[in-house]
């Protein structure tokens, strides 16, 4: 595959789609094509996945389900749009993959490693990222930024909930090269630094190579 899939992960609010969309702007100013996209989501079917998936009024929604709905969401997205683009060369800016459903339904609502990491292969056709920026915020500093009247699903969990899932974000970080940590509290210039300074150095090392 020709192109680059770099992936933002981080719990709520830390600011990631505001730093995917700034490094697509980057990529497209230097004349690169670009897929910038998100999950749950992208495609229509995996948008239609999305809106079950984030609808507040679903509170019944066992964590299997939920589960399956995630990948249901990435399979689509990864075939039909992903790896499509990766074969013809475009940079791939995904908000949230796979990462995430190891985060919220692995390590926040205590489904086994093992079964996610299974299904995952599955649904992603085996896919990995090059390149996964987690963006770390304490979970109370991300929330505030949100609008409560109007939070989703997984919005509406306890703090312990969101704690949760950035502790698991930090233990992933350790598992697998491709993954830099971002400090969140930053503002987003100085962040968008930070992410373009990991940039440029891999790209120097792929030039080299
Ligand atoms: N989920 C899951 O459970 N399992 C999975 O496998 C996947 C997802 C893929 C998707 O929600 C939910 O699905 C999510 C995880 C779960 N639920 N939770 N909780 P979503 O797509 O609607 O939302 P999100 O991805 O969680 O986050 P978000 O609301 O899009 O926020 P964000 O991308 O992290 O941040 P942002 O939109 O860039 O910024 C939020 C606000 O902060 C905005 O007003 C910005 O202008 C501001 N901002 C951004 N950066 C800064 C800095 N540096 N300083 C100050 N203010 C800032």
């Amino acid at each position: 595959m020709k192109g680059m899939f770099i992936t933002f992960e981080g719990t709520e609010g830390c600011g990631k789609t505001t730093q995917a969309e700034l490094l697509a702007d980057y990529f497209r100013q230097k004349g690169q094509e670009v897929l910038l996209t998100r999950e749950p989501g992208g495609p229509k079917i995996a948008e239609s996945i999305r809106m079950i998936l984030l609808n507040k009024d679903n509170i019944e929604m066992l964590p299997e389900t939920e589960l399956l709905l995630y990948m249901a969401s990435r399979s689509q997205h990864t075939g039909e749009w992903i790896i499509p683009a990766l074969k013809a060369g475009k940079i791939v800016i995904s908000d949230r993959y796979y990462d995430s459903t190891i985060a919220y339904q692995g390590a926040a609502r205590k489904i086994d490693r093992n079964i996610i990491d299974t299904i995952r292969k599955y649904a992603t056709f085996g896919l990995v990222p090059d390149l996964t920026f987690i963006i770390d915020l304490p979970a109370t500093k991300g929330l505030s930024r949100i609008k409560r009247e109007n939070a989703d699903r997984l919005e509406q969990e306890s703090l312990e909930f969101h704690t949760n899932v950035r502790k698991s974000f930090l233990e992933i970080a350790e598992e697998e090269s491709r993954f830099r940590i971002i400090n969140g509290n930053k503002s987003i210039e100085e962040i968008h630094k930070d992410v373009l300074k990991i940039i440029k150095e891999i790209q120097e090392g792929r030039d080299e190579t």
